[in-house]
């Protein structure tokens, strides 16, 4: 088992790792740019290393400082919870090439998985089922037309270094085919240096159900059921529920084994989220993730499974938590992700919370690194804090989290909390009739009461 984390991140995931590693016993660094010297985990952290000015790029994405740092302390892993170099693949292979543990996949995987071609072909040959599309990148040579007319319209150009909706066109017809490949391809270009691009069947109004997997890295891998992440607003998740309101046991055990088998032949280490697209009964494969991803704790809150805690054992060499047989589905969790944000127009609101009271009770969760006098910097993220409730069924769910919201207080900043309060009232979302364009309609109608 390690000795000494550094935890190469911020925030509440910083603060999620550094407990996991308290609860292990192990040692932990905290790594702040000057922005963040009063965050909670530098100040609960057995040691603390400024490692740059506010920007990402000067900070958490410098990877000479974050090199150092280990230096300095003696940290012999690193974790980099979520965002900044956690799919880095570059970044895993110099850790190891530093004698340092990279508490992450093997770096081909993050690789593999990071070009959505790659992930794509990988997927297929693993018995995943996948979007109906092109092998492979559409080239300038390729007669992108004809595959176009086979795969039927309307299409969808995809990045392949693109990933959450960054880089996607739509061409609803043959006429729209050719400006959507190479606009896609001229702004993958520019925003990844690397225009390469993919085509697939458009799916109109599909969910998004994620499965998370654990890999021992040995040729063992479980599932841990789905979450249903479908409530979303320009490419970010704003509200994540397990299990998925309807998606059946059958339904869920099947996609889940298909997944776990994939992952014990890929020989897959740690956590991993395999996306998909859900309609009229089918399930699509369009991306996996190689991290830990903000809304986790749904998953842990169903399953009882420490996935941070599970992550770091793996890493150091150590078994899965349990056997497939062992994961039980239990009871219904929703997360909402509350930001420092308008609630209408979600323009960013950083600043001074001052007043900051939290809920409690039963099945109620809170995952934040605020706290009353905190300044909220303007040069990150706008996440005060993620919400998650559990309950025996989804309806006790949402009496919780309705009761949660409503006793939450936070004053000094805008929050996205009454957008929370207006949903968890609204009879769609009562029903879990909704898809991955209901939330941008709703907003759009403008008749919100989130106020
Ligand atoms: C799609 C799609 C429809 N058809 N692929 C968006 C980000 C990345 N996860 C893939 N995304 C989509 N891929 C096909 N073939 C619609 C989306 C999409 C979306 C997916 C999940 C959750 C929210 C979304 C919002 C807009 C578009």
């Amino acid at each position: 088992m390690f000795d000494k984390i550094l935890i190469a991140n911020r925030g509440e995931i910083a603060l999620r790792v550094l407990r996991a590693c308290k609860e292990l016993g192990i040692a932990t660094v905290a790594v702040h740019s000057t922005a963040d010297a009063n965050a909670m985990h530098v100040r609960l952290a057995d040691e603390s290393v400024c490692i740059g000015p506010p920007a990402a790029k000067d900070s958490y994405l410098n990877i000479p400082a974050l090199l150092a740092a280990c230096e300095i302390t003696g940290a012999d892993a690193v974790h980099p919870g979520y965002g900044f170099l956690s799919e880095n693949a570059r970044f895993a292979e110099i850790l190891a090439e530093h004698n340092l543990h990279f508490i992450g996949p093997k770096a081909e995987h993050i690789r593999t998985m990071g070009d959505k071609i790659e992930a794509k072909k990988t997927a297929k040959r693993l018995g995943i089922p996948v979007v109906p599309g092109s092998d492979g990148g559409v080239g300038a040579g390729d007669d992108a037309m004809a595959i176009a007319k086979k795969i039927g319209f309307p299409v969808l150009v995809k990045a392949a270094a693109g990933g959450g909706g960054r880089g996607m066109k739509v061409a609803p017809t043959e006429a729209d085919l050719m400006l959507a490949l190479s606009t896609a391809s001229n702004e993958a270009k520019s925003a990844f240096g690397d225009g390469s691009v993919y085509l697939e069947k458009y799916l109109g109004k599909p969910r998004h159900i994620e499965i998370q997997i654990l890999g021992d890295g040995r040729g063992g891998a479980i599932h841990l059921g789905e979450r249903d992440c479908s409530l979303q607003r320009r490419h970010q998740k704003v509200w994540e529920e397990g299990p998925s309101p309807i998606i059946s046991p059958e339904a869920r055990a099947k996609i889940g084994e298909t997944c776990a088998k994939a992952m014990r032949d890929m020989q897959y280490l740690g956590v991993g989220t395999i996306e998909f697209l859900y309609e009229d009964g089918e399930f699509y494969f369009i991306e996996m993730n190689t991290r830990i991803q903000v809304e986790h704790p749904v998953t842990e809150m169903i399953t009882g499974i420490d996935l941070v805690n599970a992550q770091i054992r793996v890493a150091a060499g150590g078994d899965l938590p349990c056997t497939q047989d062992e994961i039980v589905v239990n009871g219904h969790a929703i997360e909402c992700r509350i930001n420092a944000e308008n609630p209408v127009t979600f323009r960013p609101s950083p600043g001074k919370i001052l007043q900051y009271h939290p809920p409690g009770g039963l099945g109620v969760r809170i995952d934040s690194a605020v706290y009353q006098g905190y300044v909220i910097p303007p040069y990150y993220d706008s996440l005060v804090g993620k919400l998650i409730v559990h309950g025996k069924t989804r309806g006790e769910c949402l009496m919780r989290l309705r009761r949660a919201l409503d006793e939450m207080v936070v004053e000094g900043i805008e929050t996205t909390l009454p957008l929370f309060r207006a949903l968890v009232r609204e009879p769609n979302i009562i029903d879990g009739d909704y898809h991955i364009h209901w939330l941008e309609q709703y907003l759009a109608k403008g008749d919100t009461k989130a106020h």
